[in-house]
């Protein structure tokens, strides 16, 4: 045949981890991984750049478990820096740049700004940014006059204060001894400078796991396309805080995007990961344009349709495998995007030379994913949505182009590459976080493996027939009670 047609491509279904000697328990296995050359995680999972799964929330949940989550890119460059200022303020060590009130501001004011950032209460600063007094719920709570301004309740100057740079015994030392909240943070001037709150001790004991940039603040990512506007809104994002940028495109082996992340890496200082691609020379251009991690997948996606409408793909772990042959020497994480259905996937794309999985079905029936529950004959569900939908790319979307269809003028005329729908509920990220790094916990007791690395090195795939998938599966056995990880198919 020329060469014209490979041999069969495998995916998830067609491979098991094949078991091997094994001396440590599942608690014991280290999950941490890379997800790109300056980015660790303490668990190997990506929250999907989809509109139905990544805003805020789901970023703090999901960085607070030890990964990270990608904000989508459908909505304008200021809403998406905004969420990235949501995420980065949400609790951390000590918020660098905490949102503020002025003194004429009013009691509605503060509280849509409360509302906004999920905050109790904020530090008033002048028009020199100095400390001029504190305003929290407690001030507000029995004041019925929304219109009055915030100098007539807030707690006035002197407060309780400590230098920017104090340490976080100290700090934890002030907040107990003096039962306040909030400890704002001054400079000789007394300029507002910083903020540290209970909140954030509490929270960080909650997740020991965090996923955290060096100033104590979560770690998250924002997706850009290639379009016009693509390398502002990458500066935007990153200026507002974004620790990396996915460049985010059904086809990352073309001329723009290895363009956009040579521009990218050239003026920011925010990695920079890019897909997606599912071929070896794919995964080197990539990795050649400097690539800080590249993301795998070309049409696994649940609610993509990309392989029927344009007859175009590789099965997921053949496109790792293939991959991680140019991405494993370069030492250049590899992102396995699309098509985990259940714990057991995150293992087979790591041992095919994943360092993390990226996930948009398993997270988008979460609490913390954006859209509201509906009911259908009394069980619940989330919207569930590819990028690539009409409804996703209709009207004035600004993911267009990640199909390379930002030119296309009419609904009518757009080809959509993936399809609407929905997912039952999961409740909070947590526990299906928890589900998922539980099961690979186990994979990594019937592998032997300490680490991620053991995997790369020794886990071993063993192909399987329809029959063994069969076998797999719960079979001959009417299910009757419903499993937290396991749905039929
Ligand atoms: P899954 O986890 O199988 O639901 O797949 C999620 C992935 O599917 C995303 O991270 C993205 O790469 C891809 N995707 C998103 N939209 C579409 C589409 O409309 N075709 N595909």
């Amino acid at each position: 045949d020329g060469g014209k047609v490979l041999p069969p491509g495998l995916t998830y279904d067609d491979v098991l981890l094949v078991p091997s000697y094994s001396d440590l328990q599942p608690g014991e296995a280290d999950t941490a991984s890379r997800l790109s050359r300056s980015i660790g995680l303490r668990i190997p999972l990506l929250s999907a750049a989809m509109d139905t799964v990544t805003e805020a929330r789901t970023a703090v949940a999901m960085a607070r478990q030890g990964g990270a989550g990608v904000l989508h890119r459908n909505l304008s460059v200021e809403a998406q820096a905004d969420q990235v200022d949501l995420v980065k303020r949400s609790e951390a060590g000590m918020v660098t740049d905490p949102v503020t009130c002025k003194p004429g501001d009013t009691l509605a004011d503060v509280e849509a700004l409360s509302a906004h950032y999920r905050i109790s209460g904020a530090p008033v600063t002048d028009t020199d940014g100095r400390l001029v007094g504190m305003v929290t719920n407690r001030d507000m709570r029995f004041e019925l006059d929304r219109s009055r301004p915030v100098h007539e309740v807030m707690t006035p100057m002197p407060l309780i204060t400590a230098p920017v740079g104090v340490s976080r015994d100290d700090a934890f030392r002030l907040l107990r001894e003096n039962k306040v909240e909030k400890l704002p943070l001054t400079d000789p001037q007394g300029r507002l400078r910083g903020l540290i709150t209970v909140k954030d001790f509490i929270k960080s004991e909650q997740f020991p796991d965090a996923t955290k940039d060096a100033d104590g603040r979560l770690v998250v990512g924002a997706a850009v396309g290639v379009g016009a506007d693509s390398e502002a809104r990458a500066h935007a994002l990153v200026e507002a805080g974004a620790d990396f940028v996915v460049v985010d495109t059904a086809h990352g082996h073309s001329a723009g995007v290895a363009e956009m992340v040579a521009k990218l890496k050239a003026n920011s200082a925010a990695d920079v990961v890019a897909g997606n691609i599912a071929t070896r020379a794919g995964a080197q251009a990539l990795i050649d344009a400097g690539a800080d991690a590249i993301k795998v997948g070309v049409g696994p996606g649940s609610i993509c349709t990309t392989r029927v409408v344009a007859g175009v793909g590789a099965p997921q772990v053949t496109a790792v495998m293939e991959a991680y042959k140019a991405a494993g020497p370069a030492q250049v994480p590899i992102i396995a995007d699309g098509g985990l259905q259940f714990s057991g996937d995150i293992v087979k794309a790591i041992v095919a030379g994943a360092s993390t999985v990226m996930l948009g079905s398993l997270l988008a029936g979460v609490e913390e994913s954006p859209g509201d529950l509906v009911f259908i004959n009394g069980k619940q569900y989330k919207t569930y949505r590819g990028m690539g939908s009409l409804g996703a790319m209709r009207g004035t979307s600004y993911s267009k182009d990640r199909y390379s269809q930002a030119d296309v003028a009419t609904e009518d005329k757009l080809i959509p590459e993936g399809i609407e729908g929905q997912v039952p509920y999961r409740g909070p990220l947590e526990t299906v976080a928890d589900q998922l790094i539980g099961g690979l916990r186990q994979s990594m007791w019937y592998a032997g493996a300490r680490e991620i690395a053991d995997l790369h090195e020794h886990g071993q795939l063993m192909q399987i027939t329809p029959a063994g998938l069969k076998e797999s599966h719960p079979h001959d056995v009417q299910m009757t009670v419903e499993a937290p990880n396991y749905h039929g198919r």
